[in-house]
């Protein structure tokens, strides 16, 4: 239903382009913390939330990943939980909880989290997770929790 239970036909397409890939409805409140109490893959992104052209994905993440850039997309990563080191060539990011970073895009970089660590992410829908080095730690579809 739309907000203030009015129908429109604006609202009704809305919500129904979100319910066909699961995603969240309109005014729908999200908690992060029964978000990723839902998995336990690491470096696994799932997507919890659209906006315009971006995602709205969690990610635990532990160890090193890949060096990687992303031609195209500027990549946000807010961490919730634990800490989050993200290599460049020419320095490092440390990041602690409550604190974010915005990765350009043609900057390569290194995620790294001595413990597991809670990220979240928001980025085009087109992003990658490893960009433009694909491997087997590519995770090309995306679940939504
Ligand atoms: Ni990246």
């Amino acid at each position: 239903m739309c907000p203030g239970g009015r129908v429109g036909s604006q609202c009704e397409a809305t919500i129904t382009a979100t319910a066909e890939n699961g995603g969240v409805q309109l005014a729908d409140v999200v908690n992060l913390a029964q978000k990723f109490s839902l998995f336990g893959d690491q470096w696994n992104p799932k997507i919890v939330g659209e906006l315009n052209d971006f995602y709205v994905k969690l990610v635990k993440v532990q160890g090193e990943f890949v060096w990687h850039q992303h031609e195209n997309e500027d990549e946000l990563f807010l961490v919730v939980k634990g800490r989050l080191l993200i290599k460049l060539h020419d320095r490092d990011i440390q990041l602690d909880e409550g604190e974010f970073a915005i990765i350009p895009k043609g900057v390569e970089h290194l995620p790294v989290a001595e413990e597991e660590a809670h990220v979240v992410l928001l980025e085009p829908k087109t992003t990658l997770n490893t960009g433009d080095a694909q491997s087997e730690r590519t995770v090309a579809n995306l679940q939504w929790i």
